[in-house]
C-alpha cells in the first residue's frame, strides 16, 4: 500500500458512497474547508460536466473526486489549474504505462476515446477569488455495458483499452501528489512552465487540422501553440492566428 506524501493536496479528504457530484458536495463545504481537502465518491447520481452536461459515473468503477482550493490567484487563472490537473492525470497514467495524450482543454484520451475529463469552477468576485473547485473524472475500471448509447462511440476506460483492473486508491495517491508538485510549483514561480512542458508534450492537439466549433459554426484550423497562460494558439488557412480561451469553444475532429 503505498502512502500520500503530500503537504495539503488531501490532507483532508471526505470519502462516500454516493453523492449527487463530488463538485457540487465540494463547493458546498468550500467557504469552510482547508486548501487542499478532497471529496471522493463511488457513485455520482448527477455527475456533470461543463456547460451542464451529464457525466456518467457508475458505482465502484471510476475515479469521481474533486479537489478544493484556495490560491490567492485572479479569477481569470483558474483555467490554468485544468491545465495542472490534465498534466497530473496523464503523467499518472504514464506511470501505469498506459498511452495517452491530453486533448485540450480538459480530456485525457486513450486511442482517441475519452477517458478522463475536468471540470474546475470556481466562486468570487471580480479580482477576488474565493475558491476553487477541480473535479477530476476518470473512466478507471468501466466496463463496455457502462458506456451508455450516447458516449459508446467517443469514450472508453482503462480497464477496455488495457485489459487489467486499474488500482484506484494508487492512482488517486499518484495524481494528487502529481498535481500538487505543479500546482505548489505554479504558485511558487507564477509561472506554468513545469506543466505546459506536460501539456506540449502529451498534446493531441498540437501540429493536427482541427474543429472549432463556435455556436453553429465551424471553423477548420491547426492548433500549432499553447501560449504562456495554457491557451490555444490556432492558425487558419490564411495563416491569420486566434488565441482560443478554454470553456469559449469545444474542439471536435478527433
Ligand atoms: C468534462 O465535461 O469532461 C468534465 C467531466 C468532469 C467529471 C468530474 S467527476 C468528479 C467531478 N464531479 C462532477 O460532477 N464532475 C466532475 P465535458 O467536456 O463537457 O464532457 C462531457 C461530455 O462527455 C458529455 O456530454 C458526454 O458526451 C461525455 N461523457 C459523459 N460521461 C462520460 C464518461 N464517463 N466518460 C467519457 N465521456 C463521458
Amino acid at each position: 500500500e503505498r502512502k500520500l506524501s503530500t503537504n495539503h493536496i488531501g490532507k483532508t479528504i471526505y470519502y462516500y458512497d454516493t453523492v449527487d457530484s463530488t463538485n457540487i458536495k465540494a463547493k458546498n463545504i468550500a467557504l469552510d474547508e482547508n486548501n487542499g481537502a478532497v471529496i471522493i465518491s463511488e457513485e455520482q447520481t448527477k455527475g456533470r460536466g461543463r456547460l451542464g452536461r451529464d457525466w456518467i459515473s457508475p458505482k465502484y468503477k471510476g475515479v469521481w473526486m474533486s479537489i478544493i482550493l484556495k490560491p490567492n490567484i485572479p479569477p481569470e487563472d483558474a483555467p490554468k489549474i485544468t491545465q495542472i490537473a490534465a498534466a497530473a492525470v496523464s503523467k499518472s497514467f504514464d506511470d501505469l504505462g498506459i498511452k495517452n495524450k491530453i486533448k485540450w482543454p480538459n480530456d485525457i484520451v486513450i486511442n482517441k476515446k475519452k477517458v478522463c475529463g475536468i471540470l474546475t469552477e470556481m466562486s468570487g468576485e471580480i479580482g477576488r477569488l474565493k475558491y476553487i473547485v477541480i473535479g477530476i473524472g476518470i473512466n478507471a475500471n468501466l466496463d463496455e455495458k457502462d458506456l451508455t448509447d450516447d458516449i459508446k462511440e467517443m469514450a472508453t476506460s482503462i480497464k477496455i483499452e488495457n485489459g487489467s483492473i486499474v488500482n484506484r486508491e494508487n492512482l488517486i495517491i499518484d495524481i494528487l501528489e502529481k498535481f500538487e508538485y505543479l500546482y505548489e510549483d505554479f504558485l511558487k514561480t507564477k509561472s506554468l512552465n513545469k506543466t505546459l512542458d506536460i501539456c506540449s508534450e502529451k498534446s493531441a492537439l498540437l501540429g493536427k487540422m482541427v474543429y472549432l466549433v463556435k455556436g453553429e459554426e465551424r471553423f477548420k484550423v491547426r492548433a500549432i501553440d499553447l501560449d504562456s497562460e495554457g491557451r490555444l494558439i490556432v492558425e487558419d488557412k490564411l495563416g491569420n492566428k486566434e488565441t482560443i480561451i478554454s470553456g469559449e469553444i469545444s474542439i471536435r475532429g478527433l
